[in-house]
């Protein structure tokens, strides 16, 4: 791969032609192509569905990935400190006891060079490469309902055709370059966090700007502080970031989990989240003082999201109980911040959890530091515009050499519209999600037949420990594949029924807790005009629950779906069961 198709600085409104870099081959219309199944991305996601669709059920199936590599989340994101805040041991496929026998990860929490290595590794031992088109990014999604298949099209100006469509791409995968005043006016160099150039960015004796503090933020400020003359970091909301504790994984741990990977997994897949962890079966409210700090103290020390998804079990749910842990964290802050103003400007208000926890390794550390400065918006006043010099923000002109746009993804929905899908009657999804996504299970939709979607929106997604929901997914899909090829039915897509009841079900679980009440991705809040609402599912038993209910839903003939035969006679439409 020459550095020419890779990323590199950019004029912010050009970002989608910077994603096209990536894909430029090419241009030549190639005639049709038939596959059984057409796969979209090659990252955990696709990777799997094409092993699972190839190898156990015998299928042609293609993948169409946007890269120049396999990889997806951990081909794009190459920013400094860019890892993965789940532990390496359940970041990973679970699905073949062997891989896990032979993988070794370094560290507790991987970095991205080496989870793109274990999944390149992953693409060779199961022999994925020949049937992944790189450099393909798909722009058009269409069902014919006359034929029953779909024809998928890419910007490289190719047309495939499948019976099944599986859209692997990604929970967080659309970039969000924020539409700030005078943006493309910066004659220094600008990057996305999402897009990062494969040869790196030196920062040596530069003036830099961060704009945003989510988790990807977090990571890439201390890493770029340490190399930037002067570093300023523009926040629009603080974050509550609790300690990662990396490091590199005893050799004798290793050895005892790959002794006892299988209880390993079947934890994992019962769990709330994906994780070994599940909440304190207790109030904080009726916990003592001591106690509390105990457990507080104890978490903290531990570090990783066992403070977030392991915490006294009315935390997320209970204002009084969550004002408890808030105030923990923000007297963390305190205390690590030298300079209190500071601190203050870097301690959130909103109820801790409710946004992504970022895992941090020395962040607040570095609000310490000389060449560090905080530009807050509700302090300092929010950017105003991009100059040919730098940033403004509350009327004042901040200079630099290098922007770095850490200003996170159109979630959950950004990388489906943008397949632009169109399904019985030519209906366009991105139309019907206008007012939010409507998905039965956040596998399906209805009047879009044989498409699914891998940790689609009002699915767990990225609510949980990603994998863990993947191989659910992937594992669901390909029986529910499985169960039409052998009942010779064509089409499979929910009734509007069921997908209005799951809606409503995803809704009110999430009413009872305090997310909706925080503006975030999760809620579809981070984007200028997109519908607020709940993108993800936690359910009563979460993973694990979702888990049962979908093999509930199978067994039981695929409640809430309706099938479609093609025989000599046309087409009938049942209720199936086998
Ligand atoms: P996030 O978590 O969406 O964070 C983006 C940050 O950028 C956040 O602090 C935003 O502030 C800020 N932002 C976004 N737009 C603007 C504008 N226009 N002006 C100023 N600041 C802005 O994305 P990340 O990449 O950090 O993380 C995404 C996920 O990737 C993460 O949760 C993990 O699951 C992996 P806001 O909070 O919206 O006020």
């Amino acid at each position: 791969m020459s550095n020419s198709q890779t990323p590199t600085a950019f004029t912010p409104s050009d970002f989608s032609a910077v994603q096209m870099r990536e894909t430029a081959k090419s241009s030549d219309r190639a005639p049709p192509t038939h596959f059984d199944a057409v796969i979209i991305g090659a990252g955990f996601a696709g990777m799997y569905m094409l092993h699972s669709l190839r190898d156990k059920l015998g299928m042609s199936a293609r993948v169409l990935e946007a890269g120049n590599g396999v990889g997806g989340t951990w081909y794009w994101n190459r920013y400094p400190g860019a890892r993965c805040d789940t532990p390496s041991y359940i970041y990973c496929y679970t699905f073949d006891r062997n891989l896990l026998q032979e993988w070794e990860w370094s560290e507790r929490y991987p970095e991205q060079d080496e989870i793109l290595r274990y999944l390149e590794h992953c693409a060779d031992r199961f022999d994925l490469k020949p049937d992944i088109d790189f450099g393909k990014r798909v722009n058009s999604t269409v069902f014919d309902e006359t034929t029953n298949r779909w024809t998928v099209r890419t910007e490289q100006g190719d047309a495939y055709t499948a019976r099944y469509v599986i859209a692997a791409t990604g929970c967080l995968t659309a970039g969000n370059m924020p539409k700030i005043k005078g943006i493309d006016t910066f004659k220094g160099r600008s990057y996305h966090t999402s897009r990062w150039p494969h040869s790196g960015v030196d920062f040596t004796a530069k003036r830099v700007a961060v704009i945003g503090t989510g988790a990807t933020g977090v990571q890439a400020v201390p890493i770029i502080a340490q190399q930037a003359k002067q570093l300023t970091v523009f926040q629009r909301t603080p974050a509550y970031c609790v300690p990662a504790r990396n490091g590199k994984v005893d050799p004798e741990v290793t050895k005892a989990r790959h002794a006892n990977y299988d209880q390993v997994i079947d934890n994992i897949r019962k769990s709330f989240f994906g994780f070994e962890l599940s909440f304190m079966p207790k109030s904080v409210l009726e916990a003592t003082q001591e106690e509390r700090e105990r457990e507080f103290d104890r978490m903290w020390d531990q570090g990783g999201f066992e403070f977030w998804l392991g915490n006294y079990n009315d935390m997320f749910f209970d204002k009084r109980a969550n004002d408890i842990v808030s105030d923990y964290v923000r007297g963390k802050i305190r205390s690590t911040v030298n300079d209190p103003v500071v601190a203050e400007k870097l301690i959130p208000s909103y109820a801790y959890g409710t946004k992504r926890q970022p895992l941090d390794t020395n962040y607040y550390e570095t609000f310490n530091k000389r060449n560090v400065l905080l530009v807050d918006a509700k302090t300092d006043g929010p950017i105003e515009e991009i100059t040919e010099k730098g940033i403004r923000a509350g009327g004042k002109e901040y200079e630099f050499d290098i922007i770095v746009y850490a200003t996170g993804f159109d979630a959950m929905t950004g990388a489906l519209k943008a397949l632009d899908i169109k399904g019985r009657g030519g209906r366009s999804l991105t139309q019907l999600w206008e007012d939010g996504p409507a998905a039965y299970l956040g596998v399906t939709i209805a009047g879009f037949p044989n498409l699914f979607m891998i940790t689609g929106p009002q699915s767990p997604s990225a609510f949980s420990n990603v994998p863990v929901s993947i191989e659910q997914h992937v594992e669901w899909i390909t029986e529910c594949i499985a169960h039409m090829r052998r009942n010779h039915l064509t089409t499979i897509e929910p009734t509007e029924q069921a997908q209005e009841d799951w809606g409503k079900h995803v809704i009110d679980l999430v009413s009872m807790t305090l997310v909706p009440n925080t503006d975030s991705w999760y809620m579809g809040a981070n984007i200028p005009g997109k519908a607020h609402k709940f993108l993800a599912y936690i359910g009563p038993e979460g993973v694990g629950g979702y888990r049962r209910h979908c093999d509930e839903v199978s067994a039981k003939g695929y409640e809430g779906f309706e099938f479609a035969s093609q025989g000599q006679g046309g087409t009938a439409r049942t209720m199936a069961a086998e």
